[in-house]
C-alpha cells in the first residue's frame, strides 16, 4: 500500500465515527499523492503525514452554566490545537448543537493549510461547543461564554493560541469571552480576534471573509477573461460570511438572487437587499421568512428534506457560505445543468467530495474554502499585528492588504496546480501550496 493510503487507513481506524474529519483528510492526502510519492522514503521515515494528521493537543472540557429559570445546563467544550509549525494556533470557535470532536478536528485540520496559504505566521486550531446560542437571552449567552472561557483561558494566549468567531460566535460572544479572559488572566492582550472596535478589534474584520471570497472569485474570473459584472450569483447562508459576500458581489456589479438559513431560503429576482438582511439577521436575530414579508419581489421557500434549495436557481457563480456538506452531488448536477461557470466556497468544506469531483469533471472552475475563505483568518492575523504594535490601521489599509492577500492566494494555488501537472485544479493547488510550507517548517524543527 502506498504511504498516503496507509496513513488514510490509519486515520479512519484511529478516529472512528468522525466522518467529516476523514473527509477533510482524504481530500488533502489525495491532492498530496504526487508530492509525497516524489519523496516517499523521506516523509515516511519522519512520519511526516502521521504527525500532520494528529493534533498536537486536544482539549475537551465541561461547560456548566445556569439558564434563566435557574436550571443548571451542561455543554461540551472543545479546543483542538492542531499544528503550531508556522505560528501560534489560530482558528475560530463554533457554537452549534451539531458540534462534536470530529467536526472540530475537520475544521482544525483545514485551518492548518488555510492559514499557511495566507502567507502569515499562524498555525492551525479550532474549538467550540454544542451550545446553541439561538433563542437564548443575552444573559444566558454571557453565562455560557464566561464558563467556557474560565476553562479555556488556561490554554490560550496572544502568543500561544488565538481563537475567533465561526458559526454562532459573533461580536457579542467574542466580547463576553474577552471580558472573562481579561478578568481571570489579568492580561489585556490580543488573545481573541474579531473583537469590537472599541477594545482592540480591526476595521474590516467583520467584512473580511465575505469580501475576501469575492476578491478571490474576481481574480479567478479575470484570469479566465471574465468579470463579475452582470453575472447572476447564488449564495447560501445568511450569516457573517454570506452577508458580506453578497455586499461585495453587488459592489462588483453582480446580481445576487439568493440566500438561505437553517429554516429556508430566499429567491429575490431584483437582488438581495443587504441592509434588510442585516437588520433581520444581525439585529433582530430572526428567521429569513421575515425578509419575504418585508420585500414583495422575494419568494420564501421553507426548507424541506431532499429539497435542493438555492442550488436549483440558474446562475453563473455559486458561493456556498453556510456549512459543511450543504452542496451534494445532486446539487452539483443541478448547477451544471443550469450552466454554472464557477463555484467558490465561502464556508468550510460545504461541497461533498463527490460533488467537487463532478463539478471539476464538468469543467466548472472550483475553488476550495481553504483558499477562498482565507480572508477572515488573514484579517484576524492583521488584527494580531495591530494589537502587537498597539496601533489601529484604517479600513482602507486593512481592506487593501486583504485584497492583496487573496490575489496572492489565487496566484499561488494556480501556480502550484500547474507546477504539479494539474493546471486548473485549485483543490490540488491549495492543498499542495498550503502543505509545502508547513512540511518545510516541521522538518526544520525536528521531531516534535
Ligand atoms: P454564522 O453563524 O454567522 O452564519 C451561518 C449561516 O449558515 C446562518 O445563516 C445559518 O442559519 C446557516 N447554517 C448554519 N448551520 C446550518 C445548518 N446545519 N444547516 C443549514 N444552515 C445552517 O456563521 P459564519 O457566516 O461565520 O460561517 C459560515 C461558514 O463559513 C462556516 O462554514 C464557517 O466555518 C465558515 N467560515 C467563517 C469565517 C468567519 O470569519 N466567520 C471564516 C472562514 C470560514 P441560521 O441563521 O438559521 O442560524
Ligand atoms: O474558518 C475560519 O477561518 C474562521 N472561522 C476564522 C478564524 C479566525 O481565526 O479568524
Amino acid at each position: 500500500m502506498s504511504y498516503v493510503d496507509e496513513v488514510y487507513a490509519m486515520v479512519v481506524e484511529k478516529n472512528p465515527a468522525q466522518p467529516e474529519f476523514h473527509q477533510a483528510v482524504k481530500e488533502v492526502l489525495e491532492s498530496l499523492r504526487v508530492v509525497i510519492e516524489a519523496h516517499e522514503d523521506e516523509y515516511r521515515k519522519d512520519a511526516l503525514l502521521e504527525r500532520i494528521v494528529t493534533p498536537e493537543r486536544q482539549l475537551l472540557f465541561r461547560v456548566p452554566w445556569v439558564d434563566d429559570k435557574g436550571q443548571v445546563q451542561v455543554n461540551n467544550g472543545y479546543r483542538v490545537q492542531f499544528n503550531s509549525a508556522i505560528g501560534p494556533y489560530k482558528g475560530g470557535l463554533r457554537l452549534h448543537p451539531s458540534v462534536n470532536l470530529g467536526i472540530i478536528k475537520f475544521l482544525g485540520f483545514e485551518q492548518i493549510f488555510k492559514n499557511s496559504l495566507t502567507g502569515l505566521p499562524i498555525g492551525g486550531g479550532k474549538g467550540g461547543s454544542d451550545f446553541d446560542p439561538k433563542g437564548k437571552s443575552d444573559r444566558e449567552v454571557m453565562a455560557f461564554c464566561q464558563s467556557f472561557m474560565t476553562e479555556l483561558c488556561k490554554y490560550i494566549g496572544a502568543d500561544t493560541d488565538v481563537p475567533a468567531g465561526d458559526i454562532g460566535t459573533g461580536a457579542r460572544e467574542i466580547g463576553y469571552l474577552f471580558g472573562q479572559y481579561k478578568r481571570i488572566r489579568g492580561l489585556y492582550e490580543g488573545v481573541l480576534t474579531g473583537k469590537g472596535l472599541s477594545y482592540g478589534g480591526s476595521l474590516a474584520r467583520t467584512e473580511a471573509t465575505g469580501y475576501g471570497l469575492l476578491y478571490l472569485t474576481n481574480a479567478l474570473l479575470q484570469d479566465h477573461g471574465q468579470s463579475l459584472s452582470g453575472k447572476t450569483v447564488v449564495v447560501s447562508g445568511a450569516g457573517n460570511v454570506a452577508i458580506y459576500a453578497i455586499q461585495k458581489a453587488q459592489q462588483l456589479g453582480a446580481n445576487v438572487v439568493t440566500c438561505s438559513d437553517s429554516t429556508g431560503w430566499i429567491y429575490d429576482k431584483d437582488g438581495i437587499d443587504v441592509e434588510l438582511l442585516k437588520e433581520i439577521k444581525e439585529v433582530k436575530r430572526a428567521r429569513l421568512s421575515e425578509y419575504a414579508a418585508a420585500k414583495p419581489s422575494a419568494e420564501y421557500h421553507e426548507k424541506k428534506n431532499g429539497e435542493h434549495g438555492v442550488w436549483t436557481v440558474k446562475c453563473d457563480v455559486a458561493l456556498p457560505c453556510a456549512t459543511q456538506n450543504e452542496l451534494d452531488l445532486d446539487d452539483a448536477k443541478a448547477l451544471v445543468a443550469n450552466g454554472v461557470y464557477a463555484v467558490c466556497e465561502g464556508a468550510n468544506m460545504p461541497t461533498t467530495l463527490e460533488a467537487t469531483e463532478f463539478l471539476q469533471k464538468s469543467g466548472v472552475l472550483f475553488v476550495p474554502g481553504k483558499a477562498s475563505n482565507a480572508g477572515g483568518v488573514a484579517t484576524s492575523a492583521l488584527e494580531m499585528s495591530q494589537n502587537s504594535e498597539r496601533l489601529s490601521w484604517s479600513f482602507e489599509e486593512v481592506d487593501q492588504k486583504l485584497k492583496g492577500i487573496m490575489e496572492n492566494i489565487y496566484k499561488n494555488i494556480s501556480a502550484a496546480a500547474k507546477e504539479y501537472g494539474m493546471e486548473g485544479n485549485y483543490v490540488a493547488g491549495a492543498n499542495i501550496a498550503g502543505f509545502l510550507k508547513v512540511a518545510d517548517a516541521m522538518k526544520a524543527q525536528g521531531i516534535v
